[in-house]
């Protein structure tokens, strides 16, 4: 599994996959998880309301994650996750480290072989960047068999601050 770190948007990706940093609601909201919904347009609204009507009537816990169609979006599937959210006490780093596992749990079971994550938590919920990047390099460089095919795994930061915090998490050279 390839390691890529990127300055970018998430939804301007070529990955099979990308992950929204979601709220337990799945309805949208602010950061990542608006522009999601945007680029995607209203089926990917509509795939999530399902999933509220059925499997998730209690919405998705922190932690977890499930994915849907992508709707408009260049990619397959979107992996909706919930980060935990500082402000709120939730600070433990198994919580975030659920959410990269999880998400890749996700992408493996739907057959994507690439996918790009955000900077999960590190927005409107509050965590430290610099423990989001350690605890996303220290989760997926985890030898798990269950990921065996799934070439890349991408990282796509909103600026140059947040990229060099990740290459520096990841031991990846500035480029
Ligand atoms: N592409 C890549 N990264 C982005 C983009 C983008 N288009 N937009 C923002 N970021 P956040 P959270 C960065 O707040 O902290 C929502 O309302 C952003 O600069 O999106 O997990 C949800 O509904 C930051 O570095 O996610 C939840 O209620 C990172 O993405 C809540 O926010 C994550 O910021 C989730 O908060």
């Amino acid at each position: 599994m390839r390691v890529r770190i990127v300055t970018g948007d998430i939804t301007r990706q070529d990955t099979d996959a990308i992950v929204n940093a979601a709220n337990s609601t799945l309805l949208g909201g602010g950061g990542v998880d608006g522009a999601i919904h945007r680029a995607a347009g209203r089926e990917l609204l509509a795939h999530c309301r399902k999933l509220r009507e059925t499997t998730l009537r209690d919405g998705l816990p922190v932690g977890k994650a499930v994915a849907t169609p992508a709707g408009r979006l260049p990619n397959d599937w979107v992996i909706h996750t919930v980060g935990p959210n500082w402000h709120q006490g939730q600070r433990e780093p198994r919580l975030l480290a659920s959410c990269f596992r999880e998400s890749l749990d996700a992408a493996a079971v739907v057959g994507a072989r690439s996918i790009a994550f955000p900077a999960i938590s590190a927005g409107i919920y509050g965590w430290d960047p610099a423990e989001v990047a350690r605890i996303a390099a220290e989760t997926v460089s985890a030898d798990n068999p269950t990921w065996a095919d799934i070439d890349e795994v991408r990282f796509v930061l909103f600026n140059e601050e947040l990229t060099s915090v990740f290459e520096e998490a990841f031991g990846i050279p500035r480029g």
